[in-house]
């Protein structure tokens, strides 16, 4: 074993030997250690950058792309509320509410606001239909992406996608970067404002916010109570 770790050594030394005889540069056994130390700054860079890059792309993407898509569903309700001077009346606002409250709802198909947004909504619905020019309110938003993890939220979302838009089988909706439907708080009496469900705002007595809707995620951890991780259409 020694002797064939000896005869290995000698053919290296061999080897290099022969290199540096045929290097049209002058080289030296001293510049190897520099030169080491040259090829270890890109694996150094790569152990700084990929965990950079893994924050950009999970849980940072997540939230950034969930305050984002809260922008992009509030915006579209605003525009929608100019062109009809009307608010849309999702499935669990009744078309006489709104006299004296404000309605919350939410991005699943079942609410169909969504539907209403993307100008989506069935011909067989002609007497209720709320977006008769059917202009796509959400139409810069981008699309959903395929779930790969599970969903470990408490609130209602999608077991299939995260992150966008879902248009399936005429049946849109929106789901946050944890797959979970967002919340909607519609200002139904038309006062120009609704109550803020902030929680961690209202006690430092931000009551009222001047939207004619809001939208909000869960945040990481699926719950809509706790507001440090909630991700918010307004500021
Ligand atoms: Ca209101
Ligand atoms: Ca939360």
């Amino acid at each position: 074993m020694t002797l064939y770790v000896h005869h290995h050594i000698n053919t290296m030394n061999t080897e290099n030997a022969s290199r540096r005889a045929s290097s049209p540069v002058p080289s030296s056994d001293g510049m190897a250690g520099p030169m080491k130390w040259l090829l270890l700054v890109p694996l150094i860079s790569a152990f700084m950058i990929v965990p950079l890059l893994y924050d950009k792309y999970f849980p940072k993407g997540n939230r950034v792309d969930s305050r984002a898509l809260s922008k992009d569903i509030a915006n579209a309700i605003t525009q929608y509320s100019a062109d009809y001077n009307r608010l849309p009346r999702p499935a669990s606002v009744s078309a006489n509410a709104g006299a004296d409250h404000d309605a919350d709802t939410d991005t699943s198909a079942a609410e169909g606001l969504i539907r209403i947004l993307t100008g989506k909504e069935e011909v067989g619905e002609a007497a209720t239909v709320q977006n008769s020019r059917k202009t796509n309110y959400l139409e810069g938003m981008k699309a959903a992406k395929t779930r790969t993890g599970i969903r470990k939220a408490e609130v209602a979302g999608s077991d299939k996608w995260v992150s966008g838009l879902v248009i399936e089988e005429g049946s849109p909706e929106a789901v946050d970067g944890w797959g979970n439907y967002f919340l909607i708080r519609l200002d139904s009496n038309n006062d120009g404002e609704v109550a803020n469900p902030n929680t961690d705002e209202v006690a430092d007595g931000r009551l009222k916010l001047a939207h004619r809707a809001i939208v909000w995620s869960a945040g990481k951890d699926g719950k809509w109570e706790t507001w440090g991780d909630n991700l918010k259409s307004w500021d």
